[in-house]
């Protein structure tokens, strides 16, 4: 085993330094190794640059098979563009309409999705593949909009964002049904839709996007004909995907604390929600006589009841709308 020690990294707590472990003698699969590593030490290694990819290979210039690193394909990973909580309420993020035999990253860098206009969906290379999109516009009376500019995928997210709200999410049988005639209308026989997916993730969740990839990987090819490449292992200085059970040894991390951010003490809030009803012969819709209101309500509580720390603030309540009351 041979370790070395990085320099200093920050993260919002403070700083660590980074000490890289490799061992060559046990010979384990990817997720036995990450097991191993979150054991007896942090995690599995996450590389951050060209300085320490160099670092490693010359601390494993002597070892003469590939040793894993913290980096897997996440397949599992799909997401929609459009990340707002309340656009899923009462729909679903998880809705799918794959058609037969996708998403098979044939690419195999395959991380965006299109409809076609049979309302099955495809995956394809982001960037390569250049075709129409489908926009969400919130608030329109006409959510979805077709635009038959061919784009990359990425462009296209660039695009709905621009003008409209993001690219479309479809969140429903309905919705993928409602977006399937839309194309077809606009004769259109195939559109990104917003789903993508990240692809390669570290062990440790860091968010480095240093790569160091050898020719033509990663390749996703079946080294023995049964499994696909879901793990990496690096290999002197270049990486490779690597078929996860493939026993290979690994390079572990230990993020050593070596200063800590003090943190101002936190102060607990609590926030309360009073209805008052209000005679008045004001316009309580005014805003400056609702501030006036609120700076005579504001002095009763510090002065009266010695409150100073208290903030008030109007809530409109949405079904009186109509009578002068306020709470
Ligand atoms: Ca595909
Ligand atoms: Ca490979």
């Amino acid at each position: 085993m041979g370790s070395i020690k990085r320099g200093k990294n920050t993260f919002p707590g403070g700083t660590y330094i980074q000490e890289l472990l490799l061992y060559t003698e046990e010979k384990l699969s990817w997720s036995e190794a990450q097991s191993f590593c979150r054991r007896w030490h942090d995690d599995l290694a996450t590389i951050y640059n060209w300085e320490e990819n160099n670092d490693i290979s010359n601390l494993a210039e002597d070892v003469v098979s590939p040793f894993w690193i913290g980096l897997y394909h996440d397949a599992d990973s799909w997401r929609w563009s459009l990340p707002e909580e309340h656009f899923y309420d009462g729909v679903t993020r998880q809705f799918r309409q794959w058609q037969e035999i996708q998403p098979d990253n044939e690419g195999p860098a395959e991380h965006c999705v299109s409809m076609m206009d049979d309302g099955f969906w495809w995956d394809h290379d982001c960037t390569a593949v250049q075709m129409p999109l489908l926009c969400f516009h919130d608030g329109a009376p006409e959510q979805h909009v077709l635009v038959t500019q061919r784009k990359g995928w990425f462009e296209a997210q660039s695009y709905c964002r621009q003008h409209y709200t993001d690219l479309v999410s479809v969140r429903s049988a309905a919705e993928n049904q409602a977006l399937r005639h839309k194309l077809q209308h606009g004769h259109t026989v195939e559109a990104w839709i917003g789903l993508h997916r990240v692809s390669y993730r570290w062990s440790d969740h860091s968010s480095s996007s240093f790569r160091s990839w050898g020719k033509n990987e990663p390749n996703n090819q079946p080294n023995n004909g049964n499994n696909t490449q879901m793990c990496v292992a690096m290999h002197h200085e270049i990486w490779m995907d690597w078929s996860c059970e493939a026993p290979f040894g690994f390079l572990c991390q230990n993020n050593i604390v070596v200063s800590e951010t003090p943190q101002p003490p936190k102060i607990p809030v609590t926030q309360k929600v009073v209805k008052i009803r209000l005679r008045t012969d004001s316009d309580l819709k005014d805003p400056a006589i609702k501030q006036k209101l609120l700076q005579q309500l504001t002095a009763v509580f510090h002065q009266h009841w010695d409150l100073a720390h208290v903030r008030l603030l109007w809530r409109s309540l949405r079904v009186e709308r109509e009578s002068n009351t306020n709470w």
